[in-house]
């Protein structure tokens, strides 16, 4: 799809969220988005006529929150294309998701010797589970790299998988790169293999659609609060006999069947999985972002991403002494431009930004491995949304073109 951006519906998208303003410019979307109005009314509403404990009360109140609560996992299921609300376990975050795809099935169904494959540019939360999984369990943890361009070809992944390979685990989009990996392809492969692909979907799922059977992962992590919904509440979908056969993760409260004094039998899923109160409020608003995303509409907020991603490379490309990490071409990046300026630490562009009020990302975005592959120690990051505006990349551009004279540089 071509890039739209038409200056004119800026006001519009900006006035659903409330937190936006004509001061700051905040260009840090890939942390955390903000959240619209309707997403805050939701949870407000929650909170004001439907709290009670889920699944535990035989009251109305408690039967209305289970109601709401089920709700939203039906609406996740449907948004991400899973067949079945059983496949969808709520959780805190992606981290927190792959976790228990770690613990649950890699520390009880992999064997000393067998392989992790993961790639180079995975956020930490998708490579330190699997550090430790491979160490507790005696299998290995391999790499695949990715290009100076930020991609992994197919013949780097044919050569890195083998027939030990048991778990694939990559990123759909990188959080630094912007690029977004042939997740339909390499989840094939690892199939053919007879491996499983995990995909954490931290920063696809938000920007562009997202279809786990068509993919055909094996599980997919997300997180609500990079979607436009409140912080606390995540998403692990599963295929269903990989989930059936797996052990919980956290044991107590809400996921047991039955229990005597030295053994207890487990609910089904996802409620095995779900141990203890659950975040009612979050999963409501985790729907409510979902209803909004829906009625924006992906082919709006892709058409607005790219065509903003195209203007802030093309502006920043022009900043003298400016580099941009991994591909030189705008659709590769979905609105994630992580860059180095020559002689400028990445902390000190940050703070010089943020007097200029214009809110971006310094350090190793939780990706130390990828900074060590590209020969650098730290970066700066604008990543943005469909709810950024032209305006708000020009005043990231003249700051940081700016930048170097500031700190004396004669050139
Ligand atoms: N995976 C990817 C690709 C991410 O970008 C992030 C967070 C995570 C996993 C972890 O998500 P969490 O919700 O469990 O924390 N990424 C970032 C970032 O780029 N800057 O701050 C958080």
């Amino acid at each position: 799809m071509s890039g739209v951006y038409n200056k004119a519906d800026d006001a519009k998208i900006r006035s659903a969220f409330p937190i936006l303003n004509d001061e700051t410019a905040y260009l840090d979307n890939a942390a955390t988005t903000q959240k619209p109005e309707c997403v805050i009314k939701a949870v407000e509403e929650y909170y004001r006529s439907l709290n009670a404990n889920p699944l535990r009360g035989l009251y109305k109140l408690s039967v209305a929150a289970t109601e709401a609560y089920e709700g939203a996992r039906k609406t996740v299921a449907d948004f991400i294309g899973a067949g079945d609300s059983d496949q969808i376990i709520f959780t805190r975050n992606t981290t927190e998701s792959l976790n228990l795809v770690a613990y649950s099935y890699a520390r009880n169904f992999l064997h000393e010797g067998d392989e992790i494959l993961i790639s180079i540019m995975e956020h930490h939360s998708n490579m330190i589970p699997w550090q430790q999984a491979a160490k507790a369990t005696g299998a290995v943890l391999k790499y695949v790299d990715c290009d100076k361009q930020g991609k992994i070809s197919r013949e780097a992944f044919e050569a890195a998988i083998t027939d030990k390979t048991k778990i694939v685990a990559m990123t759909e989009l990188s959080n630094v790169l912007g690029t977004v990996n042939d997740v339909k392809t390499f989840a094939a492969i690892a199939h053919e293999h007879g491996a499983i692909f995990v995909c954490d979907g931290a920063q696809s799922v938000p920007h562009i659609p997202v279809n786990v059977t068509d993919l055909d992962v094996d599980f997919m992590a997300f997180s609500g609060h990079k979607m436009y919904s409140p912080m606390g509440i995540g998403v692990l979908y599963g295929k269903k006999d990989l989930l059936e056969k797996m052990p919980p993760f956290l044991f107590g409260g809400e996921m047991i069947d039955s229990v005597s004094r030295f053994d207890a039998k487990f609910s089904e899923i996802p409620h095995k999985f779900e141990g203890g109160t659950v975040n009612a409020g979050g999963a409501v608003g985790l729907e409510a972002a979902i209803r909004y995303i829906q009625n924006i509409g992906f082919d709006t907020i892709e058409a607005r991403e790219k065509a903003l991603t195209q203007i802030a490379m093309d502006k920043l490309k022009a900043v003298p002494h400016l580099h941009i990490l991994g591909s030189d071409k705008p659709e590769d990046h979905h609105g994630i431009l992580t860059f180095t300026i020559d002689g400028v630490h990445p902390h000190d562009v940050a703070y010089i930004l943020d007097s200029q009020n214009v809110d971006i990302r310094a350090g190793h975005h939780c990706a130390q491995p990828l900074m060590r592959h590209f020969d650098v120690f730290s970066t700066s990051r604008a990543s943005l949304s469909f709810y950024n505006t032209e305006d708000e990349i020009d005043r990231l551009v003249d700051a940081v073109s700016k930048l170097r004279g500031e700190m004396g540089f004669k050139d």
